[in-house]
C-alpha cells in the first residue's frame, strides 16, 4: 500500500486530494495545525477513528514553521509521496503578514525538502510543490506556459517563487523526484470564504435569502482562468506518477472577469444585474429576481458595491494559462467548466443560506461572518 503525506490537508485541495488518494487505495497522512476549534470540516467525511484497525487516514499535529516536527513526522510515516499544499495562501493577507507568509510558504518548503534529504529518503519519497500562476504576476506573455518568465507581485508570490526554485534545485542537486504544479486559480464549494469566487457565491446566496444586504468587493476588472479543484488534484497525483519529474502548468485556457463571475453567480440564484459606474465607484442593481430562489431581493436593490479597502497594493490584472504540455504529456484535460463550477458553488451556498434563514425565522441567532 502506498503512503502519502499531505501538508494543508484541512484546506480545499488537501481535502479533495485526500479523498482521491483514499479511493486509489493509499494510506493517507495529513499534517494539521493545532487550533482552538477542530477545523476538520473539509475532511470529517473521510476521517477514520485511529482506534479502528487498519485505518487508512491519519492526522498528525504539525506546522510548516517547525523543522523538528516535520522531520519526526516524515521519519515516522516514511511516505512514498509528499504533497506540499500547506501555505498562507491568501494574496491580500500576504501584504499584511509578509514575514509569516515567507516563513511558511518559502522556508516551509525548504524545511520539508531538507528533512527528506536528511532522513535519506531522497530516492524513495516523491515531492509535489503547490506552485502558482501568481508567479507570472505582471504577465510577460499571453497565455502563460512553463517557459514564461516570472514577475511576482505580492509577498505571497515572491515566497512561492523561492519554493518553486528550491524544488527545482533539490531535483537537480540531489536527483530527487520533485516537481512543481503551476496551478491557476481553482475553486469549489469547499473554497475558503474570503477568496473572491466563494465570497461572491456565498454573498449572493445570503442576499437572496435575506441574511445580508450588500456584497462589497475590490477590483472587478481582474481576469482569472478559473477551474475546479477536483480536476486539479487529479493532476497533482498524475505529476508524481511519471518516469521523470517535470513541472507543469495546470489551467483551463479560458478567462473571465470578476464582474462576469458575479453576473453568472447572480443568474444561478435567479437574479439579473445591471452594472453602473467605473470600477472604482461601481455598483450592481437588480433588474429582475425569481421569488422562489431569491425571495428577499427586489428590483432596484443595489446588492454589489466596490469598496476600495479590497484593492491590493499591487494587483495581478490578468492570468490565462496554456495547459498544452499537461494535455500532450499526461493526457490531462479539465472536465468541469467554470459555468458548472459556479452552479455547484451557488447551489451549495443557497442550500446553507436557506437553512440559516429558516433558523433565523424561528428566532435562532445566525452569525454571518464577513471580511
Ligand atoms: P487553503 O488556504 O484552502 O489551504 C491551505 C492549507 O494550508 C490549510 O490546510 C492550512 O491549515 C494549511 N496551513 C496554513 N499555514 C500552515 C502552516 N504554518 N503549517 C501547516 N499548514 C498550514 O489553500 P488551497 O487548498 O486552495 O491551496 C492549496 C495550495 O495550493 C496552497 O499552497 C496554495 O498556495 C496553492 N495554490 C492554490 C491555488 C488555488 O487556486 N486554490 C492555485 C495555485 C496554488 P488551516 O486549515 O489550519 O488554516
Ligand atoms: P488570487 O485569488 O489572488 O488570484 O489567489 P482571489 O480569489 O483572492 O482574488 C482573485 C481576484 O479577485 C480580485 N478581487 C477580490 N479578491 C478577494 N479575495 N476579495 C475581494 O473582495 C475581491 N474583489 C476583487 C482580486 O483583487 C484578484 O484580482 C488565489 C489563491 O488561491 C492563491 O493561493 C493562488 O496561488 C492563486 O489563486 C492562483
Amino acid at each position: 500500500m502506498k503512503k502519502a503525506l499531505i501538508t494543508g490537508i484541512t484546506g480545499q485541495d488537501g481535502s479533495y486530494l485526500a479523498e482521491f488518494l483514499l479511493e486509489k487505495g493509499y494510506e493517507v497522512h495529513g499534517i494539521k495545525r493545532r487550533a482552538s476549534l477542530f477545523n476538520t470540516q473539509r475532511v470529517d467525511h473521510i476521517y477514520e477513528d485511529p482506534h479502528v484497525e487498519h485505518a487508512r487516514f491519519r492526522l498528525h499535529y504539525g506546522d510548516l514553521t517547525d523543522t523538528s516536527n516535520l522531520t519526526r513526522i516524515l521519519s515516522e510515516v516514511q511516505p512514498d509521496e509528499v504533497y506540499n499544499l500547506g501555505a498562507q495562501s491568501h494574496v491580500a493577507v500576504s501584504f499584511e503578514a509578509p514575514e509569516y507568509t515567507a516563513d511558511v510558504d518559502a522556508i516551509g518548503t525548504l524545511r520539508l525538502l531538507e528533512a527528506i534529504r536528511f532522513l535519506g529518503l531522497e530516492k524513495k519519497t516523491r515531492f509535489y510543490q503547490a506552485s502558482t500562476s501568481e508567479l507570472y504576476g505582471l504577465v510577460q506573455e499571453i497565455p502563460q506556459k512553463e517557459t514564461t518568465p516570472f514577475y511576482p507581485r505580492s509577498p505571497y508570490a515572491v515566497a512561492k517563487m523561492y519554493a518553486y526554485w528550491i524544488t527545482v534545485n533539490y531535483r537537480e542537486s540531489y536527483g530527487m523526484y520533485a516537481c512543481n504544479g503551476i496551478l491557476f486559480n481553482h475553486e469549489s464549494p469547499r473554497r475558503g470564504e474570503t477568496f473572491v469566487t466563494r465570497k461572491i457565491t456565498r454573498g449572493i446566496a445570503n442576499i437572496a435569502q435575506g441574511l445580508e444586504k450588500c456584497l462589497y468587493l475590490g477590483n472587478m476588472d481582474a481576469l482569472r482562468d478559473w477551474g475546479h479543484a477536483k480536476d486539479y488534484v487529479r493532476m497533482q497525483w498524475m505529476m508524481l506518477q511519471q518516469d521523470q519529474a517535470e513541472d507543469f502548468v495546470i489551467a483551463t485556457g479560458k478567462q473571465i472577469s470578476v464582474r462576469e463571475f458575479i453576473r453568472m453567480s447572480a443568474r444561478e440564484a435567479g437574479i439579473e444585474l445591471e452594472f453602473s459606474g467605473n470600477g472604482v465607484d461601481e455598483k450592481a442593481t437588480v433588474t429582475s429576481a425569481n421569488p422562489e430562489t431569491a425571495p428577499a431581493v427586489k428590483v432596484g436593490d443595489v446588492i454589489v458595491k466596490v469598496d476600495a479597502r479590497y484593492f491590493r497594493p499591487a494587483e495581478v490584472e490578468t492570468l490565462l494559462g496554456d495547459p498544452t504540455k499537461a494535455k500532450e504529456k499526461l493526457g490531462w484535460v479539465p472536465e468541469i467548466t467554470v459555468e458548472q463550477m459556479c452552479a455547484e458553488m451557488v447551489a451549495s451556498d443557497l442550500d446553507t443560506a436557506k437553512r440559516h434563514a429558516l433558523l433565523k425565522a424561528h428566532g435562532h441567532h445566525v452569525s454571518v461572518s464577513k471580511e
